[in-house]
């Protein structure tokens, strides 16, 4: 293994013994809610995973190195460093982030490529970056990660902060299958449905465990999306939804932000505007979707053995 990247001891066991193993991402600990939800929050995931079975590995770059596995007090102080000190990393960050020792909370995109390192097939996060509104050129490198590295992703949508329709002629460009797990359309992160129509529907963890399962045993080398609805008793409603990322999004264009900041601002503002019922959605749904990552890599290692 690189020297660059340190697996736990518990992760390490479970790949060796080729026992389900789910990873989550950092991003949304340290970028997508705030002390001490952001804690809370990635200890349930952690919790929700290994009800399934499965082992749960948190995945951060500490101190220049790929550490998959987070430790509690690690998680815990990711959780606590205060807002903007942490470098958000995706595909172009680790060299930074590795060459200067630094700590980083990596993304849909960086925890995509330090699974795939350590041997990791599934992974479960909240939404998935994708092609921003007004800016179709703004492209999030999670889809481009998608088209070029075999991990299955476990995601409820992409938020309707997005363009929702481009996010998805570009998954199609980059080859990836988009997955409705209980769905027949695209969910829209905080809420069930985007109404845009996704190809396949599956019901139940061990089909979407299945067609995981073919991708990887035909090695083209593409990633998939797995995409659950937010628990019904847990959506926003739509236009509740809508109104305060029209809001967002617009402020955000006004102040200047950009690039990397966007998605962290708007998660921020849409919280505000909606008096917190946005975060609570955001942590349902992100809690979901570990429980249901950790199935699916139960299923799947049930299926290889
Ligand atoms: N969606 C959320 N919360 C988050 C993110 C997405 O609901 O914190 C994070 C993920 O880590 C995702 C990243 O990979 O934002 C996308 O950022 P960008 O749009 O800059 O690619
Ligand atoms: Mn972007």
């Amino acid at each position: 293994m690189h020297s660059k990247i340190h697996l736990s001891s518990e992760v390490a066991d479970a790949l060796r013994s080729r026992r389900a193993v789910v990873a989550l991402e950092s991003t949304l600990i340290t970028h997508g809610l705030p002390y001490p939800a952001n804690l809370e929050t990635a200890l349930a995931m952690e919790a929700a995973v290994r009800q399934t079975g499965a082992v749960p590995a948190t995945i951060a770059v500490l101190k220049g190195r790929i550490t998959v596995g987070l430790s509690k007090a690690e998680i815990q102080e990711l959780a606590a460093a205060p807002p903007g000190t942490v470098r958000k990393c995706s595909r172009r960050d680790f060299p930074v982030a590795l060459g200067l020792r630094q700590d980083a909370a990596t993304t849909v995109a960086g925890t995509m490529i330090a699974a795939h390192l350590a041997g990791i097939r599934v992974f479960a996060t909240g939404g998935i970056g994708g092609v921003h509104r007004g800016h179709p050129f703004d492209v999030s490198a999670d889809l481009i990660e998608l088209g070029r590295t075999p991990v299955a992703v476990v995601c409820a949508g992409a938020k309707s902060i997005l363009d929702l329709p481009l996010t998805l002629e570009v998954l199609e460009t980059q080859g990836v299958p988009v997955v409705g797990l209980g769905t027949d359309t695209l969910p829209a992160f905080y809420t069930r449905s985007s109404g845009l129509p996704l190809d396949v529907r599956v019901d139940t963890p061990e089909q979407a465990a299945r067609i995981a399962a073919a991708a990887f045993q035909l090695g083209l080398g593409h990633g998939l999306l797995i995409a659950v609805p937010i628990q019904p008793e847990d959506e926003l409603p739509a236009e509740v939804a809508e109104i305060a990322i029209i809001q967002a999004t617009g402020e955000a264009a006004a102040a200047g932000i950009h690039g990397k900041d966007v998605t962290p601002f708007v998660l921020k503002r849409v919280a505000e505007l909606t008096d917190g019922r946005s975060r609570r959605a955001n942590v349902s749904l992100l809690v979901n979707n570990a429980r249901t990552g950790g199935q699916i890599a139960v299923a799947l290692s049930q299926l290889e053995r």
